[in-house]
Formats: structure tokens, C-alpha cells, sequence
């Protein structure tokens, strides 16, 4: 006989799901205590952690990544890490052991008594196999369903006395099944909108996080230099969809409706690829486009098209469309352009506490060009990408939905993934206490990420905040005394403190070499 466990590993292992990212209850001892020897379990010492490793683990290996939570109250616990999930398009595979279905109905200790609406809206599917046969079909379509543009986090309850039941000799296999997306403009449509770049005097480009995503970077960079166009990240960016000294790269646009407006006044035509038209933070109403200006977006996802403010949408393939567009354009003039020019540092090297622009000038010096970096330190946004020097894909990673706690985790999920690239989190010092049992999977599983942690001793995004929002000293941004090093060396994670500015460099060259995971904590200046 085969055993539904059997049965589901089979369908898991076929689509590269041998990594188990958990933490575990009774319901699920059943499932991870029978891993073949081919599958590993990650640990994370709670949902935040674990959501937020396989988050990274997903993000940075292009596929999807297997979650084990504990019932209803892992699954609670999980729900803030699944915002960021979700608004990254990162294709999760979130099982939940429930328990047994002759004991689920009188609410036994345990019961997962929502599991289909619970995770709602936070998921694509959710599902509870209607017979234990159905279990390995369920995981297939789960599978497929996170992986199908856009790409998004699923849920699969499973009731854990299920695992060791008989198959039966009728369920039809579903190993060997596949599922690939195409889907392009007409080649009219490619023509039109080739066309519309060639004869706008001004075009723009505005990439999002989906373009670092489908790998289309250098097709990104193609398109705007065949059509001379300026180029901006789109607002609030959560991957890096283009290098930051190519001498087209303008920045990133401001998250808001006048912001944006105002950034784009110049331009004629704007073409989004791989975001919303668009994401925006701060309410400051304004027009959505530059006078004049009309707007072309190109999206994998139908509820992104459907909800824009403005422009003729497509629900596309990017890298496919991409390619088809520089296909109908001249070849880019030839010719150097200087690359784009960093703004100077005013503060002197040993400036004490060290100014953030510092800390990412050091990095720039001192970090490898394939570095990769994970960050949550959220005042410092603005001189980040004013410095950083970022030029491959997948070198960036941010909370897409703004929710606290995922860089500690990620950055994890991301160096499994990528064992060949350093991984650097940049995280402040309100951040890292969301998810900070991290450091003891990255001790535990000698995962060789350098955390840097910008102690200002406050919640600095809030400070500005406060002020447009005309709130004098509000209660809850001073989170001064904590002592970093003591926890990480309470983890496992060996730690220093930079004592003055003159020790930055040499103290972040020799984290950078380090064969396991290091933590750095360096007083840094209020923005
Ligand atoms: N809780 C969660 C889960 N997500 C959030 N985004 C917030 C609270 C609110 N919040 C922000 O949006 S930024 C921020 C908070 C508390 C301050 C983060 O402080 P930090 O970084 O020390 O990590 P900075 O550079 O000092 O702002
Ligand atoms: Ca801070």
C-alpha cells in the first residue's frame, strides 16, 4: 500500500519542496517526524521567524518554499509575516496540522475550527482535503496555485491522523504533472506600444519589485537605453529592479500622488513594468500623471491592472514582453554615458555617532559587488538608495508590506537560498526586537549573515511622521537601553559594538569575512 505521507512526499520532492520551514506541535509530529532522508527541517522559535525564513528562502531561489505551522495559533502567530508575503508576490506553501477528523467536530483541543478562512485574505487558497486520499491532489494544486502569476501564499490544513492512511489503488497520480504560464500582448499591441516609445520625446520607465522577481533586469536596462528613457524604481520598492549607478537611474519615486506627479513632470509617456500604478504611502493628493502625460503598464498580476489609478494595462508575461519591446526598437546608440554620481558625504569619518549614509558608504568599500542585501531600518530609506551601489538581481530585500519583522528571519531564508553571496541585514534597532529568536537559527544552522543593527535608540520613521502629522512628542518612539550584543551572545551569534567612528571600516571588513553569523551593532545619528 502507499500511505498518503508517501504519496505527498512525492508530490513535494517533484516540485522541489524538500526543505521544511517549521515549527512544530503535536498535530505535526506525524509529518515532520517521518521526513525521507532527502527532506531537511528548519527551525524557527516562532511563526514570524519561520514565515519570514521561507519568505526569503522563496524570494531568493525564484521557487516556492514549504511552511509547517502549529494549528490555529501558529497560523495566528504567522499572519503579520504573511502581509509581506503576499504584497511580494513570494509563493508559499503554508501547511497547518490539524487534528484528528473524528475528533475535529466537538472542538478538541488543538481543532483548527476556522483552517479555511482563518488565513483569508492573507492567502490565494485555503483548503482542508475533503478525505485523506485527496491529500497529495490538494498540495499539488496548492503548489501550482503559488506558483501561478501572481504569485502569492496558499494554505493546506491537513488532519494529522490522514498521513498514515492507505492512498487507495484509484487515486490518479499527480506527480507528473506541470504548470506554465505564457500570455504577451498581440504582436499588434508590442508594435503600438513600441511604437509609442519611439515617437515620445520623454519617456519614462518605472520598474517594480516583479521585474527583479522574473529576472528581467537586464532586459529592464536594454528597453531604456534602446528608447532613452529616465528610469525610477516605483514607489516604496521591495526588491531592486535596476542598478543604482546606470546614469539612467533617476531613484526611487515618492510614494505619493503629488510626489509622483511632480517627479514625473517632465515626461510624455511612462511605462510601469512589474508594480502598481501605484503603491502609495503618504496621502498627499495630487493628479496622478504629469499633465499631458499617458501611462502604458505591464503586470503579471489581473488585481494590480484592475486597481491602477490610471494608464492602459496589460496582464503579461514581463520578460517575454520586455524582450518583444527591444526586439521593435533601434539598438541603443552608442556611446558612454557617465555613470550616475553619488551625493558626497558631508560628515567627516569619524563623526560619532555615525550618520546611516556612513554606514552604506563603508559597505559599498568593504562588501563584495555580489552582496545581497536584506534590510528594516526604515528612516534610512532615503540615504540608502541615495548611496548604495546595487547592480544584480536579486541584491535587495524590504518588507513589501511594511510589516515589521521580516528582515531578521529573511535575511536567513535568502543566504539558504543563495550560499554563494554574502548576505548583509541592515536592520534598526526598533525592527530587530520583532523577530530577534532569529539570531538562534542562524547559530544553530551556522548561517553566515552579517546583521548590522542602526542603534538610534528610536523608532525614527515615526519622528517625521509625527511632525507632518503635527503631533508633538508622542508616547512609545524611545526604546533606548537595550544591549544587543548580550542578546545575540544569548542566541549563540558572536557580537561587537563599533565604540567610534574611526573602527567602522576595520570592524564591518572583518564581519564580512566571517564564516558564521555575525552581529554588529553600530550607534548611528537620528535622520
Ligand atoms: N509594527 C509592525 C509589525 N510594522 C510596522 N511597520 C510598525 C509596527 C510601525 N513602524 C513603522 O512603520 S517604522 C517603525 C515602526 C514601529 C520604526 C522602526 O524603527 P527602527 O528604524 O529602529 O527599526 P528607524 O530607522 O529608527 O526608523
Ligand atoms: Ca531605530
Amino acid at each position: 500500500m502507499q500511505t498518503v505521507l508517501s504519496a505527498t512526499f512525492e508530490v513535494l520532492r517533484h516540485n522541489g519542496l524538500t526543505t521544511v520551514f517549521g515549527n512544530p506541535g503535536s498535530n505535526e509530529l506525524p509529518f515532520i517526524g517521518n521526513l525521507p532522508s532527502d527532506f531537511s527541517y528548519v527551525l524557527g522559535l516562532n511563526e514570524g521567524v519561520v514565515v519570514g525564513i521561507a519568505d526569503g528562502f522563496a524570494l531568493a531561489s525564484n521557487g516556492p518554499a514549504l511552511v509547517n505551522l502549529h494549528s490555529a495559533a501558529g497560523t495566528g502567530n504567522a499572519m503579520g509575516a504573511l502581509t509581506n508575503a503576499w504584497y511580494a508576490h513570494s509563493p508559499l506553501v503554508v501547511t497547518a496540522g490539524q487534528q484528528v477528523r473524528a475528533h475535529m467536530g466537538g472542538e478538541a483541543m488543538l481543532s483548527n475550527v476556522h483552517a479555511t478562512t482563518l488565513p483569508q485574505p492573507l492567502v490565494k487558497v485555503a483548503m482542508e482535503p475533503s478525505a485523506p486520499a485527496d491529500v497529495p491532489r490538494s498540495m499539488a494544486q496548492a503548489i501550482h496555485t503559488a506558483m501561478a502569476y501572481p504569485r502569492g501564499p496558499v494554505y493546506v490544513s491537513v488532519p494529522y491522523d490522514d498521513w498514515e492512511q492507505d492512498l487507495g489503488a484509484d487515486a490518479p497520480p499527480v506527480t507528473d504533472r506541470r504548470v506554465r504560464q505564457g500570455g504577451c500582448p498581440s504582436p499588434a499591441d508590442l508594435d503600438r506600444i513600441a511604437e509609442l516609445l519611439r515617437s515620445s520625446e520623454r519617456p519614462a520607465l518605472i520598474v517594480g519589485g516583479d521585474v527583479d522577481a522574473t529576472q528581467a533586469n537586464d532586459l529592464a536596462v536594454r528597453l531604456a537605453d534602446a528608447a532613452s528613457m529616465s528610469v525610477w524604481i516605483a514607489p516604496s520598492p521591495y526588491r531592486c529592479p535596476f542598478p543604482t549607478r546606470h546614469p539612467r537611474f533617476q531613484g526611487v519615486l515618492p510614494a505619493s500622488m503629488l510626489g509622483v506627479a511632480t517627479a514625473l513632470a517632465d515626461h510624455d509617456l511612462i511605462l510601469v513594468v512589474g508594480a502598481p500604478v501605484f503603491r502609495y504611502h503618504q496621502y498627499e493628493p495630487g493628479p496622478i500623471l504629469p499633465d499631458g502625460a499617458s501611462l502604458i503598464h505591464l503586470t503579471s498580476d489581473p488585481g494590480e491592472a484592475a486597481r491602477a489609478w490610471a494608464g492602459e494595462a496589460y496582464i503579461t508575461d514581463i520578460p517575454a514582453t520586455l524582450a518583444g519591446l527591444v526586439e521593435r526598437l533601434p539598438e541603443a546608440p552608442a556611446g558612454e554615458i557617465p555613470p550616475r554620481l553619488r551625493g558626497a558625504r558631508q560628515e567627516s569619518a569619524d563623526s560619532w555617532p555615525v550618520p546611516p549614509g556612513r554606514v552604506f558608504d563603508t559597505l559599498n568599500q568593504v562588501a563584495p559587488e555580489s552582496a545581497i542585501y536584506v534590510t528594516e531600518s526604515t528612516s534610512t530609506t532615503g540615504v540608502f538608495w541615495e548611496t548604495i551601489d546595487i547592480s544584480g538581481q536579486g541584491s535587495f530585500y524590504f518588507p513589501a508590506a511594511g510589516g515589521l519583522g521580516f528582515g531578521m528571519p529573511a535575511a536567513l531564508g535568502v543566504q539558504l537560498a543563495r550560499p554563494e553571496r554574502k548576505v548583509v541585514a541592515l536592520i534598526g534597532d526598533g525592527s530587530a526586537n520583532f523577530n530577534i529568536p532569529a539570531l538562534w537559527t542562524a547559530a544553530r544552522y551556522r548561517i553566515p549573515v552579517t546583521y548590522l543593527i542602526l542603534q538610534n535608540d528610536t523608532y525614527g520613521a515615526l519622528r517625521p511622521f509625527a511632525e507632518s502629522m503635527g503631533i508633538q512628542n508622542p508616547p512609545g518612539l524611545d526604546i533606548s537601553g537595550i544591549d544587543f550584543c548580550a542578546i545575540a551572545s544569548g542566541y549563540g551569534v558572536p557580537a561587537e559594538r563599533v565604540e567610534s567612528g574611526s573602527q567602522l571600516t576595520d570592524v564591518l571588513k572583518r564581519a564580512m569575512d566571517s564564516a558564521g553569523p555575525r552581529l554588529i551593532v553600530i550607534p548611528t545619528s537620528i535622520t
